[in-house]
């Protein structure tokens, strides 16, 4: 009764709900015959789709392997132990929580877990690359904490000083000057590396905590291509389904001093019963990402990304900090056309089939809902196979979706020409007409 498929519209038991069953292969339909260029996605292996799609799903495991609040969690209690030591081993880590539903539920960990309420955080300002966690206004940790943001150094005319990298002068002054008691490195709109040593410095200088949100990067540091905060930082949070090419969640890793206090945070402090098949599909992709071959996927990862950003600028768009370092390529389109905003951009490419976010670039004089930027991201399909050249090809079709946007007939032609490059790198090819 088992199938390597579980949980795919292909599945034989998804036949009771053909409503379901429909709308799944429609996003296969979908995620295979457009660019994936969210920078906060990725194509999960199948031995990862069918863990998550398991019957752990059904059991409730509140509590921690060998301490338990229900009872049936003998297999349960050998999964999760799996994914924290598959994940310990991964990072180098001396302690591993792998129940955060997601990101951010991480992040409210790490800070149940190392601050009071009213406490000061110095983290990154959103419109500059920060994350909502990090102290937006819109979320609760601004209401629990008490956030001061640094940002990116400003813009230059200079090709070899292009600025809008984090400003560690702004940081250390801001540290000396509010004193906060956690300091936060980490970003989801920045294409360079986020060096963990400098944040260190500067916290052991003002006797502050060391948070390092490693959701984008986590795959890259694991590859070896970024380098690693843990046993630097106090505390990293990471998102499992980013460049780390897990299921969607959180995990969490940090020194034994901190293990009471971040799984207390984590349940019963924030969650109650731990998702354990996403768990167990968690434990997959450690596995995988310990493989020597996710090193070459991370290093190629990076490398799309310099040859997206490369064609993206010869069509005449500014690329924010001049370039990249990582797989995001953050777009300034006001170069391109002052009149074009990040949401317009947007949807036109869905039109065409380029899958991307608008975002804002700093400083953004357009909001969030409209912004000026566009942020890609070279994950996904990097795990399809593609490479620099069809990174070229694809800076050159949403350079043509762009200029061409009023043109529909144009547009559905490239969404054609889209159609064809997506069919020769298939995320899924043992789904593919089954
Ligand atoms: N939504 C994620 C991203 O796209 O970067 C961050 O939470």
């Amino acid at each position: 009764m088992s199938s390597p498929m579980s949980g795919s519209p292909f599945d034989p038991w998804l036949t009771a709900d053909p409503e379901v069953r429909s709308l799944l292969a429609a996003e296969v339909d979908r995620q295979s015959t457009t660019l994936q260029l969210i920078a906060s996605e990725n194509f999960t292996s199948t031995a990862v789709l069918a863990a998550t799609g398991s019957v752990l799903t059904n059991k409730y495991a509140e509590g921690y392997p060998g301490r338990r609040y229900y009872g049936g969690n003998q297999v349960i209690d050998e999964v999760e132990d799996l994914a924290r030591d598959r994940l310990k081993a991964l990072f180098g880590a001396e302690h591993a929580n792998v129940q955060p539903h997601a990101g951010s539920n991480a992040n409210l960990a790490a800070y149940q877990a190392l601050l009071q309420p009213g406490d000061t955080v110095l983290a990154m300002r959103l419109d500059h690359g920060g994350h909502l966690t990090h102290g937006s206004p819109a979320s609760i940790t601004s209401k629990v904490w008490n956030f001061v943001s640094y940002g990116v150094s400003a813009a230059t005319d200079d090709p070899d000083k292009p600025g809008e990298i984090i400003d560690f002068d702004q940081v250390a002054d801001l540290a000396r000057t509010h004193r906060p008691k956690l300091i936060v490195a980490g970003s989801t709109a920045y294409s360079r590396i986020i060096d963990p040593l400098p944040f260190r410095e500067i916290a052991d200088s003002v006797d502050a905590k060391f948070l390092y949100d490693a959701a984008h990067p986590a795959g890259l540091i694991a590859g070896g291509v970024h380098p690693s905060p843990v046993g630097v930082a106090d505390v990293v949070t990471f998102t499992t389904h980013k460049t780390l090419r897990g299921p969607r969640g959180g995990a969490i890793v940090c020194a034994s001093e901190y293990a009471k206090a971040i799984d207390g945070a984590i349940f019963p402090g924030l969650q109650g019963g731990p998702l354990e098949n996403v768990i167990a599909a968690k434990a997959v992709a450690f596995a995988e990402a310990a493989r020597p071959e996710f090193a070459a996927y991370s290093a190629q990862v990076v490398a799309n990304a310099k040859a997206l950003a490369a064609s993206v600028a010869a069509e005449g768009v500014r690329l924010v900090s001049g370039g990249t370092e990582n797989h995001q390529v953050l777009c300034d389109l006001r170069s391109f056309d002052a009149e074009l905003t990040g949401k317009e951009a947007q949807e036109v490419l869905d039109r065409a089939g380029i899958t991307c976010n608008r975002n804002t670039i700093p400083d953004d004089p357009r909001s969030p809902f409209i912004t000026s930027g566009l942020r890609l991201g070279t994950a996904a399909l990097t795990t399809t196979g593609m490479g620099p050249a069809e990174m070229a090809r694809i800076g050159a079709l949403l350079g043509r979706t762009l200029r061409e946007r009023a043109d529909e007939a144009a547009v559905a032609s490239i969404r054609a020409e889209v159609r064809e490059l997506c069919a020769g790198f298939p995320p899924y090819p043992d789904l593919a007409g089954a």
